[in-house]
């Protein structure tokens, strides 16, 4: 694979370890049983045993990692940069197995072993460093650049803990920390040979005349690196992650000495603050100085490195493009091209202009949301005090964008009511800014930034988002991919596009049996799990209806909640009426100040307490919403699902990526023409999706009649039903204002347009239980779901990144 090549008398080739026999296998784990993890057969635990798999996996993983190193320096190749604030990577265990193809040797060797291998690997605590979409897609295309061999780092922040872990408590969600880092990470390799120090506040100053600034504070960075491994171990990327170290001088030791020990030690605590926690918003900003400063530790030492590498084998950085492209995925990076900007200007000899240019060549900017709370904005004065360089050179930036570009209209510039608005700042640092579907791009270029589209109207484009297949095929349902194989042959899990192949088999009724039996497995799995794991007894015939996400009042799983208290009404009028069983399956974590989002919860968890005890309905209808929904769960719900709920209020998804998932799981959708659903639907054809709602233009001239939500209450029977039963405290015996919030602001506000929107979902729901009864209908949409939904592959997407926007060829 690589050239051989000789460091102090060792052939690195010699090195590398053979694909191993299963007899090789298991001596590799016994040793590492043995010698890494220090226990032995007889004692080890289901930890130990873990530990002892992941070392096993993690020397294989090696090879490919090193030797991809290696030939990006040797062919001097170009590196992208994902910088992102979140990487929500779950598990890496089995997916390095799958991707260095030790599946079937590793559970052929734990067979004979008398143990699982799933079982093993089930003990992992997942990486949560993410809150929800924007980090889990980060993670899928960190995997897919490394199975298409285009060399690329991500850079993120070691967070000690990750997304906090909910539990309920009478219904309501309550946080606890989350320690992943508490066991020991066997993917993990500290290089303390690579640490930054990145500077705080203090003074700017001229000196001939050059500015100057001494940062008053001062921390370390200090890379942690995982490898990455692609899918048939050709290629390995590395995920680096830096953790905040307290610099020699934080420490007072005078103060010490003089018997201050909390204020002495007080500078380090800040530091190591920097990389304590995951801020756990997924769509709003925080105007907070911590936040500001995490986002500049991560950019900050992530710059510097890529500096810094990029100095060791060339000396002329005016041709840096060529060699580097950074991407920030969304807002929070954004301090990027000032820091970028600065180090060329102050420490490389560059004249603003040419620093400007050279940025703006290497830089590109992912915008994954409309919410105008989520577009980042710091004051003046926080800036000023944390970041006061920074500012400088944005104040020139956006006094020379006025002068290039004349007269502006109101409202255009970096800095507007004393708010340096980060989004603009990363439009006009970027060559190329990218929304992440189809209609989020349009929504983009025409509400977010009108006035920079027009002045750059060359620099918007689309990618619209893809996961990977190699986790939610392969990793998540294993029958699935099986009778892929089977069906296709292999090779579908790096062309996916070649699903399309099932078409010709959806008129065999073997087929759509073989197709039938995953979903009845993935269920039989998904029960299993419920009653072991939660203690929750479903039905495994019945139709799994499944919406898993961020709670957010835009996703509105509040009007799916209403829904299923419609239905349980229904069903009690008329028990004998002929009902499809459903499982009403939620999961997912509000931000813990986002009250309303956390009010709904508790409702579903209030109406699933009442629903599930009752004798009338209990084989017809079941709710459920298991705790802490986190990318190991959603591997397991997902492929068990018959129906996909993705109802946001069309405009505000940007694409999401959970929609593909279930798609590509033989799920059925009911869905808005909101983000990615659009396109899901024009694939799989309009007859094989369960569309409702107002369009994203409708939606915006609803919220303009006045008492609009008033008139669809009144309109709908059902919807007047539904809160008549939640005022009288259906769902919360003796205290029937519980969900007073709710209703008022159902009849009064409704901004995203829940009672709008109510009644074409209920009819909708009806037809999903028409489809559902006829069961080869059901069965054929299913599979032309899968078969035509390999273009939400995360490679196509990846590869769109690189040919639009990093101008990046792979290696393989
Ligand atoms: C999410 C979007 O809400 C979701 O629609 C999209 O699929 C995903 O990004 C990936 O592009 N956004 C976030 O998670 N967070 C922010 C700040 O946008």
């Amino acid at each position: 694979m690589s050239e051989s090549l000789e460091v102090h008398g060792v052939d690195l080739d010699d090195l590398t370890l053979p694909e191993p026999t299963p007899e090789q296998f298991r001596r590799s784990l016994l040793h590492h049983l043995q010698y890494t993890v220090g226990t032995d057969p007889e004692h080890a635990s289901k930890f130990d045993w873990r530990m002892a798999l992941s070392y096993t996996i993690r020397d294989r993983a090696l090879e490919p990692w090193f030797s991809a190193t290696r030939r990006t320096w040797n062919e001097d190749r170009k590196r992208v940069y994902y910088l992102s604030m979140e990487f929500l990577i779950g598990r890496l265990l089995e997916d390095a197995t799958i991707n260095l193809g030790l599946r079937d040797v590793a559970v052929e060797v734990f067979d004979r072993l008398g143990l699982d291998f799933a079982d093993i690997a089930d003990d992992e605590p997942d990486a949560a460093l993410g809150n929800g979409g924007l980090g889990r897609l980060a993670a899928c295309y960190l995997e897919s650049m490394a199975t298409l061999g285009c060399p690329a780092y991500g850079y993120g922040i070691r967070y000690e803990h990750g997304l906090f872990k909910q539990r309920f408590e009478g219904g309501r969600q309550v946080e606890a920390p989350e320690d992943w880092l508490v066991t020991d990470n066997p993917w993990s390799f500290t290089r303390p040979e690579s640490a930054y120090p990145v500077g705080f506040r203090g003074e700017v100053v001229e000196q001939d005349g050059r500015q100057v600034w001494t940062p008053q504070l001062q921390v370390l960075a200090e890379a942690h690196d995982t490898p990455v491994v692609g899918y048939g171990r050709q290629w390995a990327n590395t995920l680096r992650l830096w953790a905040a170290k307290p610099s020699a001088d934080l420490f007072d030791l005078e103060r010490f000495n003089a018997g201050d020990f909390t204020a002495a030690a007080e500078p380090e605590a800040w530091a190591r603050t920097l990389s304590r926690v995951l801020y756990p918003n997924d769509t709003t900003s925080r105007g907070k100085e911590l936040r500001l400063s995490q986002e500049y530790f991560l950019t900050s030492a992530s710059v510097q490195d890529i500096v810094r590498r990029y100095l060791e084998t060339h000396d002329d950085l005016r041709r840096l493009p060529e060699y580097v492209a950074i991407q920030m995925n969304d807002t929070h990076p954004a301090i990027a091209g000032p820091e970028l900007i600065r180090l060329l200007v102050d420490d490389h000899g560059f004249g603003f202009d040419a620093a400007v240019d050279l940025s703006t060549q290497v830089l590109g900017y992912t915008n994954h949301t409309l919410l105008p709370e989520a577009l980042e904005h710091w004051s003046v004065g926080l800036m000023r005090k944390v970041l006061p360089r920074h500012l400088q050179i944005i104040e020139q930036l956006d006094r020379r964008d006025a002068e290039l570009h004349g007269p502006r209209p109101e409202g255009v510039g970096l800095i507007l009511d004393d708010q340096v608005k980060m989004g603009d700042l990363a439009f006009v640092t970027s060559h190329k800014i990218n929304g992440v579907s189809a209609l989020h791009t349009d929504l983009v270029r025409r509400d977010l930034f009108p006035a920079l589209d027009s002045l750059h109207p060359d620099r918007i484009v689309n990618v619209t988002n893809g996961v990977t297949p190699r986790r939610w095929i392969a990793l998540a349902n294993p029958p699935l991919a099986q009778l892929l194989t089977d069906t296709l042959g292999s090779g579908w899990e790096t062309d996916l596009e070649r699903l399309r192949g099932l078409e010709d088999h959806v008129d065999d009724p073997a087929f759509r049996e073989a197709f039938g039996a995953t979903k009845r497995q993935a269920k039989e799995r998904l029960a299993g799990w419920l009653a072991d794991h939660h203690g929750i007894e479903v039905p495994k015939d019945a139709l799994y209806d499944v919406q898993v996400k961020r709670l957010h009042e835009y996703k509105r799983q509040l009007m799916n909640i209403l829904w299923t208290i419609a239905h349980w009404q229904r069903i009690k009028r008329d028990p004998g009426a002929g009902w499809v069983p459903r499982v009403k399956i939620f999961g997912g974590k509000a931000a813990p100040s986002y009250d309303m989002a956390k009010d709904i919860i508790r409702l579903i968890n209030d109406v699933a307490a009442v629903v599930n005890a009752d004798p009338e309905t209990r084989d017809l209808l079941q709710v459920v919403y298991p705790a802490n929904y986190n990318v190991s769960m959603a591997e397991k719900l997902i492929p068990a699902a018959d129906l996909s709920e993705q109802i946001s209020t069309a405009g505000m998804e940007a694409s999401g990526t959970g929609n593909m998932k279930f798609a590509l799981n033989g799920a059925l959708t009911i869905g808005t023409l909101d983000g990615a659903n659009v396109e899901i639907r024009e694939h799989v054809g309009a007859d094989n999706f369960f569309l409702f709602g107002l369009t994203a233009d409708e939606v915006t001239a609803r919220r303009n009649e006045p008492d609009h939500a008033r008139t669809a209450i009144e309109k709908s029977q059902a919807m007047r039903d539904v809160l008549q039963a939640i005022a009288e405290g259906t769902f919360s015996p003796g205290e029937p204002n519980r969900y007073g919030g709710i209703l008022d602001m159902l009849w009064n506000s409704d901004w995203f347009l829940v009672a709008s929107d109510f009644d074409s979902y209920d009819e909708t729901q009806q037809a999903v239980d028409r489809t559902y009864l006829d069961h080869e209908r059901w069965q054929r949409m299913a599979i032309l779901n899968v078969a035509r939904t390999g273009y939400f592959s995360s490679d196509r997407s990846v590869r769109e990144y690189m040919s639009h926007i990093w101008n990046i060829t792979p290696a393989l």
